[in-house]
């Protein structure tokens, strides 16, 4: 369990006794992290320890181009001139294999890559290969709490804080680190977005000298760390009376606090920051704005090369479900398309795939890509706050690949998010991908086993969007349990159909939430109804949905160019699965799958559940080939989503129902 997807399982290699012989070229933090982790991967692959030497003879040669000399030739060297410094070769060639780069981290990816292409059993004398992650930032969020607690963490606590103080034991995140490398990973920020009052004092000396550990831990990876800060901390450390951004007061306690953080973490990444958003401080309480905000810190950061990562999740969270001209979906766009070149060249925007709150369906938020001038990131939750919370099994790759397959049509016909985000359609300075992650110290690192490959899934497809949910699924099985055939085509099932089931049983079409309040698992469909977070579906006795449209309401669609604005916006053309996300219907409008709503509705929960019984048949056929651990592990999360999936089936059908007063067509049991 706890080696998630480094397992390093025995495997059989006529080449075994290439892996004797390694060289390491170069001395550095990096090529220490590599040399433990072959150690540990060959002595389980292959029950040999490998003798090190810096001698380009070995059978193994492991090295920066520059050092390699005479053994990379012409033509390889050519083929680096214009690509990344992270970018790896693995080449076998005159009886020796080579892995080279431009950088030790280049030289780490190409380790980790070769280490898989082993474990998947194929011939590493066969490698020929030059590869280069597609985005240059990809990140992890943790919402990590110094009493040790997670916002929205779902594997029992933290890994970097318990009690009020940073863990003494670092083991558990230099094992993080190696698993957040061994996807291609390099960036991190280490605690939560709602930076409290204690996490506050993070930019100060009472914490950087055990902040500057963790950096080191990271740094020896390729990754690097980020904090996420409070905008109001020159008042509440320094007992300033203004935060505001112009004043120069303030602008000069920020640069004094980057100073001293670099002066501990010199290659310190910047600060992610979650202003006027959910009660958190932030520029609007001085009438500025969040460029100004933002712009502010950048100034402080760029000497040092740092950066700032600026949350677009901001939207008014007290608003009065009567008021139907406020639409949370609007407000991302709302506040920042007119900013757009207003931002410094180290400020990064980093949006939320939907336009609401990483629901099990939304459409893609129309602001990425939308600003043209301004640096933009998407973000994911690996973490399952909506999507069953890692009780209930959802392979999300899935998901996020139709996000980032999404065309645009910001610049024409083609223009998908995958190429805004990887910053090729507007010349973006940095771009990329970040996400919540969904870790935590429980032992198998993810609470249910299964939502590891959510983790892995993230990392793999931010290195290359182009992988398919089935091959990222195929090698996350095999790396973690087993090649079995009859194992990863059961669980590549299970893994594959899940997202499309639990979107089954919960909230219907896309409209979204119908949540327990708070706690977002389980369902309460008048739970957020009435509230003041924005979040509503309207049913009423004669239909339900919100009505996005531009002529009767709110005008969202408006946001995305043409022609998916059109497509959006007209009934006829809207998507089924986004109906309920853009119209108000009555429950007998007929979709087009030839269904009504209603009986979709019924249809869908019914399926839902039933599916779920399968998916329990399916993993109790695993019995004899998981460890009893991990079997069972996954056993009780099934048994878990099992008693979900009928309180959703069953208080979603019964409700409708009774607002609707229309029967199901196959006459089944309503509670
Ligand atoms: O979805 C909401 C979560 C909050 C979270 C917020 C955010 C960190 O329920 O817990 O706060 O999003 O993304 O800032």
């Amino acid at each position: 369990m706890y080696n998630m997807w480094l397992q390093y399982n025995p495997v059989e290699s006529k080449n075994k006794d290439m892996w004797q012989e390694v060289a390491i070229l170069n001395d550095s933090c990096i090529a220490t992290s590599i040399k433990n982790e072959l150690t540990i991967a060959i002595e389980k692959m292959f029950q040999v320890k490998p003798a090190y030497s810096t001698s380009n003879d070995a059978k193994i040669v492991i090295g920066i181009i520059d050092e390699l000399g005479e053994l990379v030739d012409k033509q390889q060297k050519h083929k680096f001139a214009d690509i990344s410094d992270e970018s790896f070769l693995i080449s076998y060639q005159n009886d020796q294999l080579l892995v080279t780069g431009k950088s030790d981290k280049a030289l780490l990816y190409g380790v980790y890559h070769l280490l898989r292409e082993v474990q998947h059993g194929h011939d590493i004398t066969k490698l020929n290969l030059l590869d280069q992650p597609k985005n240059s930032l990809r990140m992890l969020n943790q919402w990590d709490n110094l009493d040790g607690s997670v916002e929205r963490g779902y594997s029992g606590n933290s890994i970097f804080y318990e009690n009020g103080k940073i863990v003494k034991d670092k083991s558990r995140i230099k094992d993080y680190a190696r698993f957040l490398a061994s996807v291609g990973i390099n960036a991190i920020s280490i605690n939560n977005v709602n930076v409290w009052k204690e996490e506050t004092y993070f930019i100060t000396k009472k914490y950087l000298p055990e902040i500057k550990e963790i950096a080191d831990i990271f740094r020896a990876y390729g990754i690097t760390l980020y904090l996420s800060i409070n905008f109001a901390s020159p008042i509440a450390i320094d007992g300033l009376d203004t935060a505001d951004p112009l004043d120069v007061n303030v602008k000069q306690w920020w640069k004094d606090r980057v100073q001293e953080i670099c002066h501990y973490i010199p290659d310190f990444g910047g600060f992610v920051v979650k202003a006027d958003s959910e009660h958190r401080p932030g520029p609007f309480t001085y009438d500025r704005d969040h460029a100004d905000g933002s712009n502010m810190l950048a100034e402080a950061l760029a000497p040092y090369g740092g950066k700032v990562i600026w949350r677009c999740f901001v939207y008014n969270c007290v608003q009065d479900w009567r008021d139907r001209s406020t639409d949370r979906a609007r407000a991302a766009y709302d506040h920042f398309k007119p900013l757009d070149g207003k931002f410094h060249e180290n400020v990064i925007l980093q949006i939320k795939n939907g336009p609401m709150d990483f629901q099990v369906r939304e459409p893609v938020s129309p602001l990425i890509g939308a600003m043209k001038k301004t640096n933009q990131i998407i973000e994911f939750q690996v973490a399952q706050e909506y999507t069953g919370q890692q009780r209930d099994l959802c392979y999300l790759i899935p998901q996020w690949k139709e996000v980032l397959q999404f065309d645009t049509y910001i610049k024409g016909k083609g223009t998908t998010i995958e190429d805004i985000v990887a910053g090729r359609i507007h010349p973006y300075k940095y771009s990329g991908i970040a996400a919540v992650s969904n870790i935590g110290n429980d032992e198998n690192w993810t609470g249910n086993t299964l939502a590891q490959a959510n983790l892995y899934g993230y990392g793999r497809l931010t290195w290359n969007p182009e992988l398919s949910s089935e091959t990222i699924a195929n090698e996350w099985i095999q790396q973690t349990f087993t090649s079995n055939e009859n194992v990863v085509n059961v669980l590549g099932d299970m893994l594959l159909n899940s997202w499309e089931i639990y979107e089954n049983y919960t909230a219907p079409l896309g409209v979204g939430w119908m949540v327990t309040p708070n706690t977002h698992y389980g369902p309460n469909i008048d739970g957020y109804e009435y509230s003041r977070w924005g979040t509503y579906h309207f049913a009423d006795r004669d239909g339900i949905g919100v009505d996005r449209t531009k002529e009767t309401g709110t005008g969202y669609t408006s946001q995305y160019e043409e022609p998916n604005q059109s497509t959006y916006n007209n009934l006829d053309s809207c998507p089924d699965e986004l109906l309920l996300f853009f119209h108000h219907v009555p429950y007998k409008y007929t979709l087009k799958s030839g269904k009504t709503v209603i009986q979709h509705i019924y249809d869908t929960h019914f399926l839902g559940y039933e599916q779920v019984e399968q998916l329990v048949q399916q993993w109790e056929t695993m019995k004899d080939n998981i460890d009893p651990l991990r079997y069972t592990n996954i056993r009780e999360r099934l048994a878990l989503q099992i008693r979900n999936a009928r309180e959703w089936r069953d208080q979603i059908n019964t409700y409708f129902y009774r607002k609707s007063g229309i029967p199901d067509e196959k006459g089944r049991t309503f509670y």
